[in-house]
């Protein structure tokens, strides 16, 4: 952990993000939902907006400057103007919406609380193009909730609803590569009304990643001192251990090739066992006529 930043231990938080260095974070329950700029050294509210009592906010994300917003069951999603926060759109989408993150190349990852996230392009956010499935040691991984994409590497962040564990997972295959956990940093420092983590914010300008959770005191920046590398590392050994068609077809084009080279030892067997039959004639045994003599 490299620094303690304080918190509103009021916001039960469902999204957290940095732009533009400030804190951009989405609050949940229904008549407490909002959304919210915050300084980043001093953990103070700048602006706020409070979501009308039908709506539970969830995950927000940023794309073309500007921030979406995801409802839980309500199929709406708010984009604001991510200065001054005035609500200017909104969209359908089917499903619960937990988590979102935006990519690099402008796509968006969206989380249901299942072991698929789905992800949906900038220029339609209602129609999914892919699915993920989230594996850890090859075996599905459930309660994916807040989400993070950085830009500088291709892996995407998610907290586990009901835990205090952070995994990284490969955007490629879903393999989980890391894990975090992050159960001590509350037992040690957050008071006894704070919920599991569900805050996940990458800073660029210091390559840390800032953490809190609902009704947390405190945000928390914390270095997670591992190299992106790790998950391309795995990604490697898993491609090793599942030989593609190709190589199955290379294998089988190989043992055609060596194929005849093997036909004279074949040939020489059976000439053997033949000679063999033909010297020594199966016994005869004593026939029921020389057994009556
Ligand atoms: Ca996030």
């Amino acid at each position: 952990m490299v620094e303690i930043i304080p918190h509103d231990p009021h916001a039960f938080t469902q999204g957290l993000l940095i732009h533009n260095s400030k804190i951009y974070e989405s609050t949940g329950l229904y008549g407490e939902s909002s959304l919210r700029i915050i300084n980043i050294s001093t953990g103070e509210v700048e602006k706020i907006v409070n979501l009308t009592d039908e709506y539970f906010a969830e995950g927000i994300a940023i794309v073309n400057n500007s921030l979406i917003q995801l409802t839980w069951k309500e199929n709406i999603g708010f984009l604001y103007n991510s200065s001054s926060l005035e609500i200017i759109g909104n969209f359908t989408y089917e499903g619960e919406g937990w988590g979102i993150c935006s990519t690099a190349n402008n796509n968006l990852w969206f989380s249901d609380g299942s072991f698929q996230i789905s992800q949906k392009s900038s220029e339609n956010f209602s129609i999914s193009n892919d699915f993920l499935t989230i594996k850890y040691n090859n075996s599905p991984i459930n309660r994916l909730n807040e989400l993070e994409c950085p830009f500088e590497n291709s892996l995407i962040y998610a907290n586990i609803w009901l835990e205090d564990r952070i995994v990284s997972i490969s955007q490629s295959t879903g393999d989980v590569c890391f894990e975090y956990d992050f159960t001590n940093i509350r037992l040690e420092y957050e008071n006894e009304n704070s919920r599991e983590l569900n805050g996940i914010a990458y800073d660029e300008s210091s390559s840390l990643f800032l953490i809190t959770g609902k009704n947390w005191s405190n945000y928390y920046l914390v270095d997670f001192n591992r190299s992106f590398q790790d998950c391309q590392i795995i990604e490697e050994v898993v491609v090793e251990n599942n030989p593609s068609y190709l190589q199955y077809i290379v294998i089988i084009a190989v043992a055609i090739i060596l194929m005849p080279f093997s036909w004279p030892t074949f040939v020489l067997v059976f000439y053997k066992l033949l000679r063999r039959q033909t010297q020594h004639p199966p016994p005869s045994g004593t026939t029921e006529k020389e057994r009556e003599e």
